[in-house]
């Protein structure tokens, strides 16, 4: 009986039994990538995976061809910031912009915590929560496991090889329960989880030892700061 019914959760203090599907789980369906093994449609649009919790999740880190068609769209509107970006006067990354032709596919990079909450914003989408974004990186110490692969994601400290993006979503094994990939390494990511001027980073990049590569390893970074192996990915709703 109970392996029909699939998982089944106690909710702490409250006594209850909660019942999910588990064909309804991100994950565990045949092949996956989060799709549902039945086919139906899970609520996403199609570059974002669904959380079990609600809500999807971009399936990857926002490349630099995305980002420019915000940048091109919007030119120098900063307009429906919060307040607290008001420092900011550009939409550009600070560095490395425009990007070449060859890394269009690349995660966008130097953009400061502002630039990519107005881009979320801008899709109708918004900036990754620090739970969703967790959640999507699943419960283990690492998307993929509970132990550091090396090789598995974009990002070894000790293979200078490695020391550098790959176009988004190019390590399919580097992928959480949800189906979102890059979790670890390749750029930490911006969180919508900000304290006075400090705001969040996720997953570490791929200048990062193994331990920052975490899906829990805590980070922050100054609002308006940006860097070379910096990006984001957004949520929604
Ligand atoms: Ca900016
Ligand atoms: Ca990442």
């Amino acid at each position: 009986m109970l392996g029909r019914l699939g998982l089944v959760l106690l909710i702490s203090g409250s006594g209850c039994l909660l019942e999910i599907d588990e064909a309804l789980i991100p994950g565990r369906g045949p092949g996956d990538g989060g799709v549902r093994p039945d086919g139906g449609p899970d609520g996403c649009p199609a570059d974002q995976v669904p959380l079990v919790s609600g809500g999807c999740i971009d399936r990857t880190e926002v490349n630099n061809q995305a980002y420019r068609a915000f940048v091109d769209a919007r030119g120098g509107d900063l307009s429906g910031r919060p307040e607290a970006c008001a420092f900011d006067t550009q939409n550009e990354p600070s560095q490395e912009w425009p990007p070449s032709q060859g890394r269009l596919e690349h995660p966008v990079t130097f953009v400061d915590w502002c630039d990519a909450f107005a881009y979320c914003s801008y899709l109708g989408r918004s900036l990754c929560a620090a739970g969703a974004w967790r959640e999507a990186c699943g419960t283990l110490a690492y998307p993929y496991g509970a132990s550091y692969q090396a090789g598995t994601c974009q990002g070894d400290a000790q293979n200078p090889g490695q020391r550098r993006t790959d176009p988004v979503g190019s390590h399919p094994g580097c992928v959480g329960p949800s189906g979102a990939l890059d979790l670890s390494g390749s750029v930490e990511e911006w969180i919508n989880d900000c304290a006075g001027d400090q705001c969040g980073l996720a997953g570490g990049s791929f200048l990062d030892p193994p331990a920052s590569l975490t899906c829990t390893a805590p980070r922050t970074a100054p609002i308006g700061s940006s860097a070379q192996a910096r990006g984001f990915r957004c949520c929604s709703p």
